[in-house]
C-alpha cells in the first residue's frame, strides 16, 4: 500500500509541472507500461494474503484509472498551449448568442392597432401641438370659463394662458381651422392632468381621438363607425351599449361600452358583473364648436369620439396598475416583445 502511495505523489508531482507532450509519453511508458512502475505493483500482489491483497488491488486500479485520466488531462493542456489557446478562453463548439430583440411599448402597439383599424375606415393621422393655450384647449371646445376642467387644480398651465393640453381635441380645432368639410381624422397623442397617481390613474396618458364631417352626418354614422372598431378591436362578437351622457363639445353626447370580451358578458371580476366594459365617450360635434373654427352649422355635421390607450391596453393585457407603463423595467416589457 506505501508503495502505490509513493508512486501517487510521485506522478501527481511530475504530471503538474509536466511541459512538453514527448515527456507525456514517456511518463506514460514509466508509470503504466509493460516494465512500469505500477506494472511491477500489480504483479507483486499475488505474493500478498488474501485480504491485504484485494485491497492493495483495488487501491492500484484506482490509481491506474487517475493516471490514465490525468495523462488525457494534461495532453489537452499542452495541445492548447501549442495552439496558443488559454484553457478559459472559449468553447468554440458552443452555440452563439443571438442579438437580442427589441420591441414596441405596449402603449404604442395599442395605438398602433387602433390607428390601422381606423386608418381602414378612411381615416387620416394627425398630430398637434403638446403645450397649447386656452382657445385651443378649451374655449373652441366649447368649455366655458367657469367650468371645474380649467381650474389650476385641474391642469397643469405653464404661464399665462399656456397649459399642457388635457386632451388632444386642441388637434381638431388647429385641423377645421386650416381645411374645409369633408374630412375624417384620428388624432393620437399624450395628454396631461395633475390627478394624483395610483393604480388607474396617471397626470401624463394616451388618448386616440376621432372626428368626421361632412354635410350630413348622423349618430348612425357616429354607431356604425365605432361598431366596426370594436369587433375588428375586440372581436367579432362584440356587442355595443351607448349610454346617453354629456360633453361640452357633442351633443347628443354617450359613453360607449362593449360586451366584456372576458366573459362574453356573462359577468367576471374585470367588468365588476356588469357584462359590459366602459371603452370610449363619443358623440355628434356640437353646432358652437363649428362656430368657434368658422363653419357653417347649419350645413355641416359631424360626430367625434375619443379613448384612453392605456385603460384599453390594461384591459386587453389583463394589466392592473398603469404604472407599469412607465416604470421601463425590461421584465414588464419583454413580455409584449
Ligand atoms: C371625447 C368624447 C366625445 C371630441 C369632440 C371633438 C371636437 F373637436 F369635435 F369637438 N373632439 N373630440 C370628443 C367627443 C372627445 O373624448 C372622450
Amino acid at each position: 500500500m506505501s508503495r502505490i502511495d509513493e508512486i501517487k505523489a510521485a506522478f501527481e508531482a511530475e504530471i503538474s509541472s509536466c511541459k512538453r507532450l514527448e515527456g507525456l509519453e514517456e511518463m506514460k511508458v514509466r508509470y503504466l507500461g509493460r516494465k512500469g512502475e505500477l506494472t511491477s505493483v500489480l504483479r507483486s500482489l499475488s505474493e500478498l494474503p488474501e485480504d491485504e491483497r484485494r485491497k492493495a488491488g483495488m487501491e492500484a486500479n484506482k490509481l491506474k484509472e487517475l493516471m490514465n485520466s490525468g495523462i488525457e488531462e494534461a495532453r489537452t493542456r499542452l495541445e492548447m498551449k501549442s495552439r496558443g489557446e488559454k484553457a478559459s478562453e472559449m468553447d468554440v463548439t458552443l452555440p452563439g448568442f443571438g442579438p437580442p430583440r427589441g420591441g414596441l411599448h405596449p402603449i404604442t402597439k395599442t395605438m398602433g392597432r387602433i390607428s390601422e383599424i381606423f386608418v381602414s375606415l378612411g381615416f387620416r393621422i394627425a398630430e398637434g401641438p403638446e403645450v397649447e393655450t386656452e382657445f385651443y384647449n378649451f374655449e373652441a371646445l366649447n368649455i366655458p370659463l367657469d367650468h371645474p376642467s380649467r381650474d389650476g387644480f385641474d391642469t397643469f398651465y405653464i404661464k399665462g394662458k399656456t397649459l399642457l393640453r388635457s386632451h388632444t381635441s386642441n388637434v381638431q380645432i388647429h385641423i377645421m381651422q386650416k381645411q374645409k368639410p369633408p374630412f375624417q381624422v384620428l388624432m393620437p397623442g399624450r395628454v396631461y392632468r395633475p390627478d394624483a397617481v395610483d393604480a388607474t390613474h396617471s397626470f401624463m396618458f394616451h388618448q386616440v381621438e376621432g372626428l368626421m364631417v361632412d354635410t350630413d352626418i348622423s349618430f348612425a354614422d357616429l354607431k356604425g363607425a365605432l361598431t366596426l372598431f370594436c369587433r375588428s378591436m375586440f372581436g367579432e362578437d362584440t356587442r355595443m351599449r351607448f349610454r346617453p351622457s354629456f360633453f361640452p363639445f357633442t351633443e347628443p353626447s354617450a359613453e360607449v361600452d362593449i360586451s366584456c370580451f372576458i366573459c362574453k358578458g356573462k359577468g367576471c371580476r374585470v367588468c365588476k358583473m356588469s357584462g359590459w366594459l366602459e371603452i370610449m365617450g363619443a358623440g355628434l360635434v356640437d353646432p358652437k364648436v363649428f362656430e368657434a373654427v368658422g363653419y357653417d352649422p347649419g350645413k355641416y355635421t359631424g360626430f367625434a369620439f375619443g379613448m384612453g390607450v392605456e385603460r384599453i391596453a390594461m384591459l386587453l393585457y389583463g394589466i392592473n396598475d398603469i404604472r407599469l407603463f412607465y416604470e421601463n423595467d425590461v421584465r414588464f416589457l419583454r413580455q409584449f416583445i
